[in-house]
């Protein structure tokens, strides 16, 4: 059995035009046409060829007044096709098809498909001798599985302009099967045969029937003689290949006198009746080809559909990191100027509310130890003498209104990326993310709407232009209130300085876990009650945010790992006490300081990311990850469909 009838072939066309439509959908494809066109083929012109009792369909062909009508008659049994008087008397096709047909409409419509047209039914005989679309009708004396097609004469018109050639030739490749008729007038017409041959290698070799319309008077060998030159004009060497049977119509006056319907008889012995032949050929072996043909279209056309979608869900991946990328240096920039010195001093406050009872004593009757304050001393002294120390300590109102302008200018910043027609993303050539965008772009294979621009400095610029499937929801975004969205950012801001519960309890965790690090070493717990009360109080700790190892950078180096899902954000504390300090003493302060900061930070940039995804980019991101999984999945069943189809046709028996 020909798999392309299995119903696994079925299931895969049917699952392939599915997904190709949904993918459009999602994605929002400027295909959409072409894929819409690509479905109704399938649904019209595969899907009902795939199905089991697809007719066969049977033309009927020949010149004009050769005895198509007359013939087609006599076959279906009711004069439903004008005959005889003028030539080229049937200016459209007639198809009949069993009645049992009528509840399944598709199958008329992938009868009439080759005509471009949708089915009409027959109503008068008149009607056909106008031209315009074929026409239909249902028949109770045709066998299932045979629509007998009757055709207009294809050699009928003036001046070598032929009136019915285009719907003789659609006739002819809607067809399985012809049923040539052919008179002793012109058997030997090459004009006529070879306009068949030539139909009949440009949509595919065609067996045939041959009648031929002839007076009793002559023999059986007579008739197969001029039929064998009928069949060589046809199909030129090895034409007994093609010729399935080969027929006399009597040459009798009563049929052209109306008085009866012409008899078909077998030319030879043997044979069976023409009716009967056309009844016992399986339609899926004769259209075997034919179907493979418009299988083989599908399967292709699906190929290049699941290509250009593939390249829209990189395009949409391609944005979704960028705006990531985005959002990612925009929370950062939003936390240009936050002072650290409220954490280090709550931290320190802790410390010594959580001293033991005899170092709270000592503390209060000043016997507290020597290094420590003359360290604190000499790092007081570098920074009074450093301009970039007073600098970083800001008055608390002066803090709040610089966050303020950072937090507005960064939002602003990332809104105005976020409802642009193209993102356009200016990254420092050693952030990583930089690698990031390039492989984005690599996938993309025909980079429309992504690139990279040549730039001179060391800054790496990339664009990548809004994916349609995003546009209804950047378009909610653009006419949401923004200055109101700002404000209520604004509100929610804390204090500068201002410690939340979970912040708090961070912070309370830490102390215990670096004192539970220094019990057997109280020299060295002194040294640390020591630092934290002289770093806030002498300069603020400032840090810069780096996406990379900030290396030879003077201070410490606080690496912010699993923040955003990245492992590569580092957090800089400069700490002026660097002049002074011994190497180890850094050491022990940066052992003390980095959890603080790590923890501080990664507070504040996370609750700044939720801010920004709540207010700005939280709905492109939750819709592009949606379709992205989304289109995935689709194209994945596409490669199965494809797949199967591959199969099938490298499999042809
Ligand atoms: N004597 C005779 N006349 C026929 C026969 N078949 C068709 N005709 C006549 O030939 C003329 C043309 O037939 P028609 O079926 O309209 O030919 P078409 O143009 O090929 O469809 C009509 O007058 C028919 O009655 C036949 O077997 N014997
Ligand atoms: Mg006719």
């Amino acid at each position: 059995m020909d798999p392309l009838y299995d119903e696994g072939t079925i299931e895969a066309v049917a699952g392939l035009k599915d997904a190709a439509v949904r993918l459009s959908d999602l994605l929002v494809l400027d295909c959409r046409p072409a894929v819409d066109a690509w479905q109704q083929a399938v649904e019209a012109r595969l899907l009902p060829r795939l199905m089991p009792d697809f007719p066969l369909v049977a033309a009927i062909c020949g010149g004009g007044s050769s005895g198509k009508s007359t013939l087609f008659n006599a076959l279906v049994g009711r004069p439903l096709s004008p005959t005889g008087g003028r030539a080229g008397i049937n200016r459209r096709p007639l198809i009949a098809i069993s009645t049992r047909y009528e509840k399944q409409p598709e199958v008329a419509d992938a009868l009439c498909d080759p005509f471009d047209c949708a089915p009409k039914l027959l109503e008068a005989a008149e009607e056909l001798a106008s031209p315009g679309d074929p026409l239909l009708c249902y028949e109770k004396s045709l066998p299932q599985g045979l629509a007998l097609l009757d055709t207009p004469d294809f050699d009928t018109g003036a001046g070598g302009s032929y009136q019915n050639r285009e719907m003789a030739e659609r006739s002819l490749s809607a067809a399985d099967v012809l049923i040539y008729i052919f008179t002793n007038a012109n058997y030997n017409n090459r004009d006529n045969t070879d306009f068949i041959a030539r139909m009949l290698t440009t949509v595919g070799t065609r067996n045939s029937f041959l009648v031929y319309r002839v007076y009793p008077s002559f023999s059986d060998d007579e008739v197969l003689d001029h039929a064998g030159t009928v069949a060589r004009n046809l199909y030129g060497e090895g034409a007994e290949r093609h010729v399935l049977g080969v027929y006399r119509a009597g040459e009798d006056n009563r049929v052209a006198a109306g008085e009866r319907s012409v008899g078909v008889v077998p030319a030879g012995d043997g044979r069976i009746g023409l009716m009967e032949a056309l009844s016992q050929m399986d339609p899926r072996q004769v259209k075997g080809e034919l179907h493979r043909s418009i299988f083989a279209d599908v399967i292709h056309q699906g190929q290049g559909f699941v290509e250009e979608v593939r390249q829209a869900n990189e395009h949409l991946a391609a944005y979704l990191e960028g705006l990531r990328t985005m959002q990612r240096s925009s929370v950062q920039k939003a936390l240009s100027h936050l002072p650290m010195d409220a954490v280090v001093r709550r931290f320190s406050q802790i410390w010594r509310d959580t001293d033991p009872s005899h170092v709270k004593i000592m503390r209060k009757t000043g016997q507290v130890v020597e290094g420590p304050l003359r360290l604190a001393l000499r790092a007081a002294k570098w920074i009074r003498g450093s301009k970039a120390g007073k600098k970083q300590t800001l008055p608390e109102g002066v803090a709040a209104a610089a966050m303020e302008a950072d937090l507005v200018q960064a939002a602003n910043g990332l809104r105005k990326a976020a409802v642009d027609p193209e993102l356009t993303l200016r990254l420092s050539r050693m952030d990583p993310a930089v690698d990031r965008m390039r492989e984005r772009l690599r996938r993309l294979t025909k980079r429309a709407g992504a690139t990279e621009a040549s730039n001179q400095d060391d800054t790496a610029t990339f664009r990548i232009s809004l994916p349609p499937a995003l546009a209804v929801t950047r378009e909610a975004l653009r006419r949401a209130n923004w200055s109101a969205s700002l404000k209520d950012m604004l509100a929610r801001q804390e204090v500068p300085g201002g410690l939340t519960g979970d912040l708090e309890e961070e912070l309370q965790r830490l102390v215990r876990e670096q004192r539970a690090r220094m019990t057997t070493f109280d020299q060295i717990r002194q040294t640390f009650a020591a630092m934290l009360n002289i770093i806030p109080a002498t300069a603020a700790v400032t840090y810069v945010l780096h996406t990379g190892d900030p290396v030879g950078a003077v201070g410490i180096k606080v690496k912010l790992a699993g923040l955003f899902g990245l492992n590569d954000l580092y957090a800089l504390v400069a700490i002026p006490a660097t002049a002074g300090m011994q190497k180890a003493d850094l050491k022990q302060l940066e052992a003390l300081l980095a959890p603080v900061a790590r923890a501080w930070l990664t507070h504040k940039l996370t609750a700044i990311e939720r801010l920004f995804e709540e207010k700005i980019t939280g709905m492109l991101l939750e819709n592009g990850v949606q379709t992205l999984d989304a289109a995935d999945g689709q194209i994945h069943a596409m490669a199965h469909s494809l797949a199967h189809g591959r199969r099938v046709l490298e499999n042809a028996p």
